[in-house]
């Protein structure tokens, strides 16, 4: 006698794999499972290799590639809309809308082949507009779901926001007053924060983690030279970076801006301790874009509620439980094939090529979508994918 427990039968074929599954549930004790384990394997049972369960689920074809994928990604989902997100691609949302697209770069390559095949019997010759139009579609489609990956990085893995600038404008205290929390630390000093200083709250589903970081200025002390570099690391990594500037002392501020070359797509300026000033418009005059700048002051707390209200802006999650969005570098890569693969279509028809070439990247379109759903995947790829998983999954 080991224990008292639960034992649970799946026949197949409507088991997670298909196959007939037995489950043990037992009492959570280490030393019980290690005994348990030992029977069974001497009974010539091994433990699964991570995913192992979920590739079976795949090789009996209970699940594609992207189901396969998005247990895992499940599992991992940090966030609400993440795991919205995961559900709807383990449902078959992606594969749904890959499948059409598969078949129509199948169709506009056999019309090619059958015309390369057979050209002497009498096929009616390629409505090339219509041809071109079909191609034109499938490629906007593509280009949407490219579109869409930057959107899905940040539903799976969060945003992160840089807070950045020079000593003493108040990036500590943006930090404290967005947690709610004394998380850093304040003080007239400058040089204060000398590491990076990380926060985590949740928007829209999203977690968005904010980075305190020691303010950049010429210096000479060691430690602050160091944390001046983690800065810089912590601006190269962030998808958005919030400059801030002490609005009753803008040029400092800006002047060391200028020494900075921050990536400015990514980059809004935040002006700080407003309740100091009387102008409304502190960049009036200063050369910053006019639409990326804010106001707010942390000792009153006015504006902090703009400031959470743009990073919302910036998340913009799927509206609709429609939308299909591309959340796997791997998915992003066979997509970006097949779009090349049409473009140079485009290109061949353009400087009447043979179909030869044509049908090539027809087909090399094709293949790319499939291999996304886990077709003519080679088997190395298989390992790539499923030793990611967890055990157990
Ligand atoms: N008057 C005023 N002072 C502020 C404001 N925000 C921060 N401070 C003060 O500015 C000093 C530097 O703030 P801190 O957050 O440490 O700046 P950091 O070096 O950029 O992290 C502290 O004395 C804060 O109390 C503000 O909105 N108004
Ligand atoms: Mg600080």
């Amino acid at each position: 006698m080991i224990d008292k427990g639960l034992l649970l039968a799946m026949p197949g074929p409507h088991s997670y794999t298909s196959e007939d599954v037995v489950e043990f549930h037992v009492h959570g004790n280490q030393s019980l499972l290690s005994l348990l384990m030992e029977v069974l394997v001497s009974l010539g049972i091994r433990p699964a290799e991570p995913g192992e369960f979920t590739y079976r689920a795949f090789t009996y074809g209970r699940m594609d590639m992207t189901q396969a994928e998005a247990v895992e990604a499940l599992v991992l989902a940090q966030g609400d809309a993440a795991r919205r997100q995961a559900l709807r691609q383990l449902t078959g949302g992606l594969s749904s809308h890959l499948e059409p697209m598969e078949e129509s770069l199948k169709s506009l390559y056999l019309k090619i082949e059958a015309r390369l095949e057979f050209s002497e019997d009498g096929i009616p010759s390629l409505d090339l507009p219509k041809f071109e139009k079909e191609v034109a579609g499938v490629k906007d489609e593509l280009q949407k779901l490219l579109g869409s990956y930057r959107q899905g990085k940040v539903i799976r893995e969060g945003l992160a926001v840089a807070l950045v600038g020079p000593p003493n404008v108040g990036k500590s205290s943006l930090l404290n007053a967005l947690l709610e929390t004394d998380r850093a630390i304040v003080t007239p000093m400058a040089g204060t924060t000398r590491d990076v200083v990380e926060g985590e709250i949740r928007l829209k589903g999203v977690r968005v983690r904010l980075f305190d970081t020691a303010g950049i200025r010429e210096a000479k002390n060691v430690v602050e030279v160091e944390g001046i570099r983690r800065s810089r690391q912590v601006i190269e990594e962030a998808d958005v970076i919030f400059w801030l500037v002490d609005a009753s002392n803008p040029e400092e501020s800006l002047q060391e801006l200028k020494n900075s070359s921050l990536p400015l797509e990514r980059t809004w300026f935040l002006f700080n301790k407003m309740d100091l000033v009387h102008t409304k418009n502190p960049w009036e005059g200063k050369s910053v874009p006019q639409d990326r700048c804010l106001v707010l002051s942390c000792q009153t707390g006015k504006g902090v509620e703009g400031v959470l209200s743009k990073v919302e802006d910036l998340i913009q999650t799927p509206a609709s439980g429609e939308d299909v969005v591309l959340t796997s570098a791997r998915h992003q890569k066979e997509v970006q094939q097949a779009f090349h693969a049409l473009e140079n279509v485009q290109g061949l028809i353009k400087g009447k090529q043979p179909y030869e070439l044509w049908a090539e990247e027809l087909k090399e379109a094709a293949l790319a979508i499939g291999r996304i759903r886990g077709r003519n995947l080679p088997a190395t790829a298989f390992e790539d994918i499923f030793t990611k998983f967890c055990i157990g999954k």
